[in-house]
């Protein structure tokens, strides 16, 4: 009888501290409610079947314990409780997946008017690029990383000459505007995470992921690595600042370009160590406009 009350007690408490818990989920920023929007039919499925199986077990456990006299007969199969259970096991985990597969459909339908911000994620820091007045980022190859170049982008390629770039600081992101956020990895695997924005990516080295949102909501949120990624993982920190669009404006007309960035003499070396055409799209470079 014992059990059968903890067992009871364990479905109440969950569904008692999920009421009372002051630990939700951090207010939306972005346009993806679709992703809330999953996560609580997710939540409420298994609730329910959480809380299903611990009372049938309680009931199970008070019910068939033990009597004197009393005996159990042997039932290995059940044709009509398997099918019972099939079909409703089926229905539980189709009504979780559907959901996600729409969903990522318009996580990755990026907008036709969304502007360009590549992310790159190093041990253990985040550094910025967004397009110049050309509207345009440069292509990039891991080849050309250097302490001069950190991003391994292509100093032959024009459109990278007015790339601003942003390393170690702040990124900030108008208000409103849709942006297409690219993913690249100087190192191991890192992702890229603002709870608030609902969205997240793994960041893969020799690739460029990518993924779009809407900020929806000024202020500054914080950036954090979603992908164990060595000893200083949990440092690996970032600042998202989400501004009206003058601000915005005024804060990019402070950064610097990677020409600024980058003095002619060290560029001509970085040019001559690796002979690249200016147009090269190798297996790992290419975060060139428009390519995807
Ligand atoms: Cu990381």
């Amino acid at each position: 009888m014992a059990v059968a009350i903890i067992l009871a007690l364990v479905a109440i408490g969950s569904v008692l501290f999920h009421v009372l818990s002051p630990w939700w989920w951090t207010p939306i920023a972005s346009n993806w409610h679709y992703i809330d929007n999953t996560l609580v039919i997710t939540f409420w499925i298994t609730g329910a079947v959480f809380l299903t199986v611990v009372l049938f077990l309680a009931f199970c456990v008070w019910r068939f314990r033990h009597q004197e006299g009393r005996r159990a007969t042997y039932e290995p199969e059940s044709g009509k409780l398997e099918l019972w259970l099939s079909i409703v096991t089926g229905v539980g985990v189709a009504a979780m997946l559907a959901p996600g597969l729409l969903v990522w459909k318009q996580f990755i339908t990026v907008p036709a008017d969304a502007s360009e911000v590549e992310i790159v994620g190093q041990q253990w820091q985040w550094a910025y690029r967004l397009p110049g007045s050309d509207g345009r980022l440069g292509t990039s190859d891991t080849r050309l990383v250097s302490s001069d170049n950190p991003l391994g982008l292509n100093p032959k390629d024009p459109n990278g000459q007015d790339d601003v770039i942003v390393e170690g600081g702040e990124l900030h992101l108008p208000i409103g505007k849709p942006v297409k956020v690219l993913l690249r990895s100087i190192d191991v695997l890192h992702d890229f995470y603002v709870p608030e924005f609902r969205a997240k990516m793994d960041m893969i080295p020799g690739a460029v992921t990518y993924f779009w949102f809407t900020p929806t909501r000024n202020g500054t949120f914080e950036v954090l690595c979603a992908e164990l990624c060595g000893v200083g993982h949990p440092h690996m920190r970032g600042t998202v600042v989400v501004e009206p669009e003058a601000e915005y404006q005024a804060w990019l007309a402070q950064q610097r370009t990677f020409a600024q960035l980058s003095s002619p003499t060290k560029r001509a070396s970085a040019e001559q160590s690796v002979n690249l055409p200016v147009a090269s799209r190798g297996n790992d470079s290419g975060t060139g406009g428009g390519s995807r």
